[in-house]
């Protein structure tokens, strides 16, 4: 099929440019301009092409005889106009089609950017995403909220913190979206930023064994926990904190 595209791209532009010689040849690749669409409808071309290449092979050279050649010309010429004619057709479908598609995109950015994902529960202004089932390490937690164009959470008053607290277990753990992975002790969110509303155990954070750098709700309360600690996780909406 390859090779037929592009006997085809090569005969088209080497007759097109024969009877027209100041014409420029359009298809500088087709079947990555136009695609199977495209060699379709000139599918009819090609077998002319490959006609009037039969009947040039025939006459070897048309010096010793004036109606040939002038017969020739004229198919040429003919040709000539008919692929003119069909690759206007052919440029105007696919110019109608990629404006449409375009439209298409543009609705379906509107739609991502305005729908809230499956499971999300609006708290406040903000949405939240309580996993209750999986466990995931933080790495992998923090990539499935991206993956719900959000990040692990961070919290902005005791009101939210309460409002997620209530939609969790008691008995599990949930990785939220603090790490002080970067600098021992200074905390920030998922996104890099500080100042999220943090809610202790007492004695938290310690560090312990020097391991423990990333938030975890347990039991209605934080405390920093091995990253690589499997648990459940709160997803956030969206980059605000
Ligand atoms: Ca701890």
């Amino acid at each position: 099929m390859l090779k037929l595209e592009v006997n085809f791209v090569i005969a088209a532009c080497l007759l097109f440019g024969m009877a027209r010689s100041e014409s420029v040849c359009v298809l500088t690749n087709a079947p990555l301009q136009c695609g199977s669409f495209c060699l379709a409808a000139l599918h009819p071309l090609y077998d002319k092409v490959q006609q009037i290449q039969a009947d040039l092979a025939k006459t070897h050279c048309c010096n010793n005889d004036t109606n040939i050649c002038e017969d020739l010309r004229k198919q040429l010429l003919d040709f000539n106009q008919d692929f003119r004619q069909q690759l206007n057709g052919i440029f105007a479908t696919l110019s109608e089609t990629l404006m449409r598609v375009k439209g298409l995109e543009e609705n379906l950015e509107w739609i991502n950017q305005n729908i809230v994902p499956l499971g999300y529960q609006q708290i406040g202004s903000r949405y939240f995403y309580v996993e209750n089932i999986e466990r995931k390490n933080r790495a992998d937690a923090e990539r499935f909220c991206r993956q719900k164009r959000g990040h692990l959470a961070a919290f902005q008053n005791l009101e939210e913190f309460n409002a997620v607290k209530a939609l969790s277990r008691r008995e599990a753990k949930y990785w939220l979206g603090l790490t002080d992975e970067e600098n021992e002790g200074h905390f920030v969110s998922a996104t890099g930023k500080v100042g999220s509303y943090m809610q202790w155990h007492g004695g938290q954070p310690d560090n312990y064994h020097g391991l423990q750098h990333c938030v975890t709700l347990d039991k209605g309360l934080m405390d920093d926990l091995e990253c690589s600690y499997p648990t459940n996780f709160i997803c956030q909406l969206g980059d605000q904190m």
